[in-house]
């Protein structure tokens, strides 16, 4: 472990053709990943993030769990991302992963079930980046969580950024209550916030980032059967302490995740869900 970006305790994984990541043990949060040797990283932290024990950081890719959003009693986004007690369970030169059980904490919140979180975060040998998550029923009750990876993806100018795959698929206008409509574009593009929830929705999403030509693929297993969209644009950002008022332009979330349909485990039984980011010209 190491002292990352702002201070936490991180650990940093680097493959033979240069490719590098850095994980906070904090919220097992994802902060950088690089594909390749002197390149930035993908993945956008604001400038603002607070790196606190109790703080939910500014980008990368938080954890959103046992619940996504204020879809429940929990606070937004669950307890995960903002959790000390996340401990390494298997380390090698291109792996890492994590491991959280319930604790006094958690069973005294608004889901007090006895759980197993695991997440696997990989550097392939091509140098995409990998992440599974595994959610386990140790209990003796049935429970049910919503949760997404609520990625924050880099991008050179938002205004030349569209995000493409979603056509046809259902989703959750945030912006207008909830309501219910159907994607009628082949790329989603950002004149002002967006923030809705798809689903069900393709394995394959791509984010094309014209400024910094280059298209961002996102590939997740059927068992991420949403994917959120979200820029919170001028008036939002102004309203966030830890974002610059202009830090918009330079981001977008695909979050992908299970989040309109609720999952549902039976004591013992298990889930998981992935997701491959890589980039290509
Ligand atoms: O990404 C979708 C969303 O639920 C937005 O509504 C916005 O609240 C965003 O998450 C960020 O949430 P946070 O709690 O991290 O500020």
């Amino acid at each position: 472990m190491s002292q990352g970006a702002g201070q936490a305790a991180t650990v940093s994984l680097r493959n033979s053709v240069g490719s590098k990541l850095e994980v906070a043990k904090h919220g097992a949060h994802v902060l950088t990943w690089s594909p390749g040797v002197n390149e930035e990283s993908v993945l956008f932290v604001s400038p603002a993030a607070k790196f606190g024990p109790q703080d939910a950081i500014r980008g990368g890719i938080p954890i959103c769990f046992p619940q996504f959003g204020p879809r429940g009693a929990l606070e937004q986004h669950g307890f995960c991302r903002k959790n000390n007690d996340w401990a390494i369970a298997k380390q090698d030169e291109k792996s890492v992963e994590f491991e959280l059980k319930d604790s006094e904490s958690t069973r005294a919140s608004a889901w007090p079930h006895t759980f197993q979180v695991n997440y696997l975060v990989e550097l392939t040998d091509e140098g995409n980046l990998a992440t599974k998550m595994k959610v386990k029923n140790t209990g003796s009750e049935q429970f049910t969580f919503t949760c997404a990876l609520h990625t924050y993806f880099g991008v050179g100018d938002i205004s030349s950024t569209s995000v493409e795959g979603l056509r046809g698929c259902e989703y959750e206008d945030s912006l207008q209550g909830g309501k219910v409509l159907q994607e009628q574009e082949d790329a989603i593009r950002f004149e002002g916030e967006v923030d809705r929830v798809y689903g069900p929705t393709p394995q394959e999403i791509e984010i094309k980032d014209q400024s910094h030509k280059r298209r961002i693929c996102i590939f997740k297993s059927s068992s991420f059967p949403d994917a959120v969209v979200w820029n919170p644009w001028i008036e939002k950002s102004q309203k966030m302490a830890d974002l610059p008022d202009d830090a918009y332009k330079r981001f977008v979330c695909v979050e992908v995740g299970a989040i309109r349909q609720p999952v549902s485990l039976q004591p013992q039984q298990e889930w998981e869900a992935s997701q491959a980011i890589s980039v290509k010209s």
